[in-house]
């Protein structure tokens, strides 16, 4: 990361918001301490209970008013999920948090790893594990999630409701460049635009005018783009096909539920928040944020069965954005293994870790325990 991390020393804002977020926190936060340990490296867990409904419900918003200044002092935000939509509506606590971090911390990439893991049965039967490996980069901070519309006349059979959509050239432009740097660095090299410029008139062909002014700078980097109705129908029937799939703020955020929906189950996802530009020294430091794939998930919440992987994946990325290479390899390593060797282990008469979304028996507190205790052995 852009930090200085010689003092190996990160303070990680630890914010579980609701449901099973606040479920999949704690074995993530041991498998983090369990890397640290291994690895040599401390973590100063700041732990926060707002950026929650429990805490508007309370307070009447989301966040502290000093939420930014808490934040700054951290290196990174360690986030869980955030809705509750029987007390909280969903857009109420959405845009009083999450979406507040992202757009005021200028996290314009989020990133999404999609990768078909050792012993998780996917509906795409017949493909081996790593087959499927691409990631998704989602423009994260305009785009269609705008708070620039209206409602006029409210209650009248005249009822009109507008949302506009932006798309920034400096905004458009940088999630597009830093999805080519990541393309120009893998070995297929081949970036898939999102688009929907047969429709959407304005926004979608100045989005492809964008990507194809951006592709000039890389003759080395494959180009395509999709209708983002046509991209869904092939992330279902050949996902092992992309590489980098770059998307607006809503084509990116759905196609990085189905790309893991296809690889199994949403609950093993994780992503990054970026601000890859911001540096720890700057006197405006904006900390980037992780956090899984998944949501608050009320319908299961409370039942101790949330799927821990995407927390601790998420986590496993952002050591990696510390700099702290061996320990993130070492920790996808350890649910590779883990996951990879459940099934054998229930046939040898052990315990079923894998989740009921893997469809096992597990927990979230059994599921996290074997991926830590792997890290530490
Ligand atoms: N951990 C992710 C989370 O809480 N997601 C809630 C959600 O609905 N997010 C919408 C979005 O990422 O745009």
């Amino acid at each position: 990361m852009s930090a200085d991390n010689s003092r190996r020393t990160y303070t990680i804002a630890v914010i579980p918001g609701d449901g099973i977020g606040i479920e999949v926190m704690p074995p993530a936060l041991r498998c983090l301490e369990a890397a640290a340990t291994r690895f040599g490296f401390t973590l100063i867990f700041r732990h926060f209970e707002w950026a929650s409904c429990t805490y508007y419900l309370k307070y009447g918003k989301m966040l502290p008013d000093d939420w930014k200044s808490l934040l700054k002092t951290c290196d990174a935000i360690f986030f869980g999920a955030v809705g509750d939509p029987a007390r909280v509506p969903d857009h109420v606590s959405l845009w009083g948090s999450l979406l507040r971090f992202r757009r005021e911390f200028d996290q314009f990439v989020n990133i999404r790893p999609c990768r078909l893991m050792p012993g998780v049965s996917s509906p795409l039967t017949g493909r081996a594990p790593g087959s499927i490996d691409f990631f998704t980069v989602r423009e994260n901070t305009e785009g269609e999630y705008s708070s620039i519309g209206g409602k006029i006349f409210e209650g009248t059979g005249r009822e009109t409701v507008i949302q506009n959509t932006v798309f920034t050239r400096t905004g458009v432009d940088r999630v597009v460049r830093y999805a080519f740097e990541l393309a120009r660095s893998r070995p297929a090299k081949k970036l898939t635009s999102a688009t929907k410029s047969n429709g959407i008139s304005i926004t979608m062909p100045y989005w492809d005018e964008r990507v194809a002014e951006i592709a000039k700078e890389y003759p080395d980097v494959e180009v395509e783009k999709y209708h983002i109705d046509i991209l869904c129908a092939h992330f279902v029937q050949r996902p092992h096909t992309f590489d980098v799939v770059v998307g607006s703020n809503l084509f990116g955020d759905i196609l990085s539920d189905l790309g893991p929906a296809c690889t199994g189950t949403i609950g093993i996802a994780p992503s990054a928040n970026l601000n890859p530009t911001s540096k720890r020294t700057d006197e405006d430091w904006m900390p980037s944020l992780f956090e899984p794939v998944h949501g608050s998930a009320p319908d299961i919440a409370g039942k101790g069965i949330a799927n821990p992987v995407g927390m601790i994946w998420a986590g496993q990325m952002m050591l990696e954005h510390f700099g702290e290479k061996d320990a993130a390899k070492a920790l996808l390593t350890a649910i590779e293994n883990v996951l990879g060797g459940a099934k054998a282990k229930v046939q040898q008469g052990g315990e079923d870790v894998l989740t009921p979304d893997m469809g096992g028996k597990g927990s979230t507190e059994v599921l996290g325990r074997a991926i830590e205790s792997v890290l530490s052995s």
